[in-house]
């Protein structure tokens, strides 16, 4: 095992998501070691997160790591960690990577990660673990069974997603295997429920059924009573609203088109409590716009025992999660290490909600790819939770990688345990 890490090769290229658009895929050579990176996209974006691509898109960040990055990072110690990211940072120059692409750094720097990781032998979750001194330990997996929004098309309800979370189980391959039974369970009572519903799925595998936001809880209601009942696991239910999406600023209404309601504020606050009681939801996610963060106090303040989670509310950034915390407005954080850009950024994210008392929530993109890097980063720092979908192949690669890992723990003798929420 070397100490030192040197790169030797950076290469480029473009790949196609789960959506079939570009996206880029890193290659990172060091002394002993490869490490290949490819990142997501989203569709519901935050107005704070980085600009994905340089103005010429994909193309031009594959030529900035050709003719930018490269030149200044061969023959560069990148063992330390955040040591690329430092680099990645000054050969940008602004805050959101607005030269190179959050999407450009994000690739490079997971890339070089799990480079240095093969040379040390490691996993990238142990070489992430080590590096931070984070404790080693599973999340809990939090999945999307049925959705509307931007992740569908019309007639889909207007929540983004209905999320389901396994509370009490012994193992993540059980955790697992429940999300993938309620989805299974769904499928069944939608195609018994909505005459002439296809099954059709909207972006990230979920069922995207022409149901209203009230008639989709209660299909997801029965679909996890159904897996209780037979498996006796405990589902939470949860929401991610994606509030930006519903709210029209100029008129100062809430939009539930599904139900032919346009709500004010106040109104809109009131429905959103009321379904919390009544569906005991243990999360709900970006609940209001961005920029609304009285409406999140509010809420976190009223549900008790609801898990109030921003996401573009934050868009990963540490400063803005120490400061939304101070202020009562979220138990909970969405880390999607693309809306930041890098390892060291991401990082800076997670502490910052660990130290503030806050779940950080590993999160896939709608637009995904076969890199399963947010589970190495859900373990290797300290995540309680991973958001990563349930069904489709660009999910499921991060629901088995969690086997795969708990596995490798096991086999070292020192079996990794599932965090637990308290509500
Ligand atoms: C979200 C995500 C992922 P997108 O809003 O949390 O589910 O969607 O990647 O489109 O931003
Ligand atoms: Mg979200």
């Amino acid at each position: 095992m070397s100490l030192t890490a040197y790169v030797k090769e950076i290469k480029a290229r473009a790949i196609f998501d789960s959506r079939g658009d570009k996206t880029i895929e890193v290659e990172v050579r060091v002394d002993g070691g490869i490490g290949v990176a490819s990142v997501p996209s989203g569709k519901s974006r935050s107005l704070k997160e980085c600009e994905p691509y340089p103005k010429g898109g994909v193309e031009e960040a594959l030529s900035v790591v050709r003719s930018v990055i490269a030149p200044r990072i061969r023959g560069l110690d990148v063992s330390r960690f955040g040591a690329i990211d430092s680099e990645l940072s000054e050969i940008d120059g602004s805050t959101r990577f607005e030269r190179i692409g959050g999407n450009t750094a994000l690739a490079t720097s997971v890339a070089t990660a799990k480079a240095v990781a093969t040379s040390r032998g490691v996993p990238l979750y142990r070489y992430l673990s080590e590096e931070l001194s984070a404790d080693v330990r599973l999340p809990l997996p939090l999945g999307n069974i049925l959705g509307g929004g931007k992740h569908a098309g019309s007639g889909a309800p207007d929540f983004q997603e209905f999320l389901v979370i396994p509370l009490n189980c012994k193992s993540i391959h059980e955790a697992l295997e429940a999300n993938m039974i309620a989805h299974k369970a769904l499928g069944s009572l939608l195609s018994l429920s909505v005459p002439g519903y296809a099954l059709g799925r909207g972006d990230e595998g979920a069922y995207a059924p022409p149901l209203d936001n009230v008639e989709s809880l209660e299909v997801v209601k029965a679909a996890v009573d159904l897996v209780e009942r037979e498996r006796g696991v405990k589902l939470g239910i949860g929401l991610d609203i994606a509030g930006s999406n519903l709210y029209d600023p100029r008129r100062r209404l809430y939009s539930l088109r599904s139900q032919g309601l346009y709500l004010s504020r106040e109104d809109y606050l009131a429905f959103i409590s009321e379904l919390a009681d009544e569906y005991n939801l243990v999360y709900i996610e970006d609940p209001v716009w961005e920029e609304d963060w009285e409406s999140f106090v509010d809420l976190t303040r009223s549900l008790k025992r609801t898990l109030v989670c921003g996401d573009d509310l934050l868009a990963t950034r540490a400063e803005l999660i120490g400061e939304y915390s101070k202020r009562g407005a979220i138990k909970a954080a969405i880390i999607k290490p693309n809306q930041v850009g890098t390892l060291s950024l991401t990082w800076a994210a997670v502490k910052a909600s660990l130290s503030n008392d806050i779940v950080p929530v590993s999160s896939h993109r709608s637009g995904e790819t076969d890199d399963a890097f947010i589970s190495h980063i859900a373990v290797g720092t300290g995540c309680k939770v991973l958001k990563a979908g349930v069904v489709g192949g660009e999910r499921v690669v991060k629901a088995n990688e969690l086997l795969r890992i708990a596995e490798t723990e096991a086999d070292r003798g020192s079996p990794a345990t599932i965090w637990e929420l308290h509500l």
